[in-house]
Order: structure tokens, then sequence, then C-alpha cells
């Protein structure tokens, strides 16, 4: 009897410990959000699956792909580096900018500087000899925490995303529960050497590029399974608008194609999941609480998909690896004389598919 007692009480302490450590020291204090539609003629191809992987081992998690004007593929990976890729397939350890995980997007400018936004640093410049300075790190004052993606402009700014004022890189979890708008598009004007506000209140800002006539940058919000259109020249500067919405996934990078069509890279969640995820605020305070929970429900290490939508915002095609069987977490993909290239955040290596296999 004594036992049985004991053994209430303990369940009953139990449950109320939780429950007060997940309602009253919760993390987040989320949002409910109606995720976009699965269109009824879903049916995944397999095309991602014929990659060939390039630098397999050597480059850990490369979330960003990008070419230089002579061929050369650049990547952040996750011990802190900038490897190049040559067109030789000689693959080089290039410069070790720390010891972190923490770079992400990076383009080379029109003056051969490297430039890479680092989750913790803002954005940070590698001259062509290798010297390291930092160019933006705080707005206002504040410590830029979340640079996730960068593009220059014609005349020279950087654009650049914080995916979270919140949240940083490895609470990004966190920020997708909490479903709030906590995510800003900056630009920093070399020539004063100052950071400034474009947009705020964007759902997990992420990839940007510009139009190939430079009359709009696109910026796209993983959590809102869309990207904006920002209008860069004459009357309509200024104006937002949306370039595609209810998308297949989440946003990640974006990239100008050549034939000014753009390639954006869709993470995977599980749809089914996340619908059910994001229908309740008590199931969010319990996955904030246990991030293992929301690790093993998300499901986008699980498949790839990329897509290919033209410059008026509409699909025109969709590679998948719909089980990832061969790459998966894919965020970023660039094309390049009639090549993809993919980066990701599971992959360790970057992934090339001939564009004539997919046709
Ligand atoms: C490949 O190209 C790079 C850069 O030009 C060069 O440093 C390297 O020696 C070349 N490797 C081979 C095997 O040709
Ligand atoms: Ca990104």
């Amino acid at each position: 009897m004594e036992y049985i007692l004991a053994t209430v009480i303990t369940v009953v302490v139990s449950i109320l410990a939780i429950t007060l450590q997940v309602l009253f020291f919760s993390p987040i204090s989320p949002n409910i959000l109606q995720l976009p539609p699965t269109p009824p003629s879903f049916i995944p191809n397999t095309h991602l699956q014929g990659v060939i992987k390039l630098g397999e081992g050597v480059l850990q998690q490369p979330e960003d792909v990008f070419m230089d004007q002579k061929g050369i593929l650049h990547t952040a990976t996750r011990d802190g580096w900038i490897k190049r890729l040559h067109k030789n397939g000689t693959l080089e350890n290039w410069k070790k900018i720390h010891d972190k995980d923490t770079l992400l997007g990076l383009i080379i400018t029109k003056n051969g500087d490297l430039v890479v936004c680092d989750t913790e640093e803002g954005l940070i410049k590698v001259d062509k000899d290798g010297e390291v300075t930092a160019l933006a790190t705080h707005l206002n004052g504040e410590k830029i925490r979340f640079a996730d993606d960068v593009v220059e402009a014609s005349d020279g700014s950087l654009y650049f995303s914080v995916a979270s004022t919140k949240f940083g890189l490895h609470e990004w979890h966190l920020d997708i529960l909490e479903a709030k708008p906590h995510g800003q598009l900056l630009k920093y004007d070399p020539s004063t050497k100052e950071t400034t506000l474009v947009l705020d209140g964007l759902g997990f800002a992420n990839g940007v590029d510009i139009s190939l006539d430079q009359e709009f940058l696109v910026i796209c919000e993983s959590l809102k399974s869309r990207c904006l259109k920002y209008w860069l020249k004459d009357e309509k500067r200024g104006k937002v608008e949306i370039f595609i919405d209810n998308l297949p996934g989440s946003p990640d990078n974006i990239k100008l194609a050549p034939d000014g069509s753009f390639w954006i890279a869709l993470l995977q969640f599980t749809s089914s999941n996340m619908k059910f995820v994001h229908s309740s605020k008590v199931i969010k305070h319990i996955l904030a609480t246990f991030p293992k929970l929301f690790n093993q429900i998300k499901g986008v290490d699980k498949s790839a998909m990329v897509i290919n939508v033209g410059s008026d915002g509409t699909i025109i095609k969709r590679l998948d690896d719909p089980n990832g069987k061969v790459v998966s977490f894919v965020t970023s993909v660039l094309e390049f004389e009639g090549n993809l290239y993919l980066g990701s955040l599971k992959n360790n290596f970057i992934g090339k598919l001939p564009l004539e296999s997919v046709v």
C-alpha cells in the first residue's frame, strides 16, 4: 500500500514538475502558424539522386556554395574553413576563419574579396591575400547575431539577411517553434562602412539574391514558406511584394541562374508533423523544452527538394530526393555551365548534377 502511494506521489510530482518546466521555463512564447496546403498532384521525382559527390568526407556540411568568375567553387564548412574546389578537381583548404561551425552564406565581390556570414560575428571579409576583417558587426549598437546570406548589388552595397534577432544558430529550432517574425534584411554600405535596417519582421529571413536586371532583390522567409521581392530601382524602390508563396517547403538559399530565373533549396520538414506542431502552443512548449524530440520529428535531414523559379515567380522545375537516399537537408543550389551544385547542412560533400540529366 505504502509502495503504491509513494509511486502515485512520485508520478504526480513528476507530472507537475514537467508541466511547470514546460509552461513557466519554456524558452519560447509561441504563435500558432498556418502552413500552406500540400498540392494534390504532388508526385516526387528522384532526380537529385543522380548527383556526383565532390569532396566527399572533406567538406563538412557545406551550407552555401559560390562560384567566382574563374569557375572556382567556394564554400564554408562546419570546421570554420573556407574551402575551394578548382576546375581540375583539386580541393584546396584556402583559409581557416576560426574553429566554429558558424559560417553560412558567402559571395565573392566584384573586387575579388570573399564575404561570408558568421552567425556570431556578422559579415566577415577575406581579401585576396587571405586577410580577415569584420565588416558589419552591429546594427544601432546591437550585435548582429544570425547573419545568414549575403548578396552584392551593382553599386557595391551588400545586402544580407539576419534569420533571427531573438535566437542564435544553435537555437534555430526555437525560432521555428516560436513562429514569430524575428528576421531582418540589412544593408552594408562599403563607402560609409555603415549598416542599416532595410526590412524588419521577416519570418526566419534566409536566402537573398538580386534579379539579372538588378531591378529587385528576393529574400526568402523559411518560416512563411515564401520569398519576398524588394524593389531596388526607380519609382518602386523600397516597395515589398510577394515573389512566390505557398512553397512546397521552407526556402533556404536562393541563387540567380544564368538565364535570369532562380534556384531555391526548400527544406523538407515532415509536413504532417509540422502541421500538428504549429497547431498547438502546448506541443511547442514541450518541444522547446525537449529539443531531441523536435529533432526526431522535424524531418529536414531525411529528404531534399530544389526548385527553379522564373523571374515572374512561377515554378519551372522541381527536383527531389524524396527519401534522402543520396542527398538531404539541401540548403543551396547553384547553376554554373550546365551543372547544379548543391550545398547541405547534413551531407559531407557538394553534390554536382548535370542539368542535361534532368530535362
Ligand atoms: C589544379 O589547379 C590549381 C589552381 O590552379 C593548382 O594549384 C593545382 O596544382 C592543380 N592541380 C592539378 C593536379 O593539376
Ligand atoms: Ca541559409
